[in-house]
């Protein structure tokens, strides 16, 4: 399947190796994820001018149009994870969102639309566990 996978790039990197962990595994599992950068460990994360900014918009759009599938790890809040999944829903793509309830609360605008699939987890195991479930 081809995956977008969303996780905090600007919203904080606190979870990038736990990205980069999710990320390996869906690769492991034949997927072709998109966006395996989201996993980067040095990424530039100061905003890079309007027309870089555009083309990443650009970029990350076109991908998630062409996506069969949208992984998001939302336990680091991320302004734009919530516009990729709100983006995702208007297209009509599968949602799943994965987030530790004992680190964070997830936004209601998130647990409150019946449209995603919503995944609290506690040990990281589950997380591949639940992807092996639903890819
Ligand atoms: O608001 P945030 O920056 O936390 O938004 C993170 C989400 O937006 C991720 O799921 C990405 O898909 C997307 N995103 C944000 N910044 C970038 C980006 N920056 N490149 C690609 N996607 C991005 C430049 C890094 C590049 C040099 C590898």
């Amino acid at each position: 399947m081809k995956i977008y996978f969303a996780g905090s790039i600007r919203g904080g990197r606190v979870d990038a190796e736990l990205y980069r962990r999710i990320i390996s595994h869906m690769q492991q599992r034949g997927h072709n994820v998109l966006t395996e950068h989201v996993g980067s460990g040095n990424l530039c994360l100061s905003e890079q001018g309007r027309d870089r900014d555009a083309a990443i918009y650009e970029q990350d759009t076109a991908w998630l149009r062409e996506s069969d599938v949208v992984i998001a790890e939302c336990t680091c809040p991320s302004l734009g994870v919530g516009y990729e999944l709100a983006y995702a829903e208007r297209f009509e793509i599968p949602v799943h969102i994965f987030y530790n309830p004992s680190k964070c609360a997830l936004s209601a605008m998130l647990t409150g639309d019946s449209y995603f699939h919503i995944h609290p987890y506690d040990k990281e195991d589950e997380i591949f566990a639940m992807l092996d479930n639903i890819l």
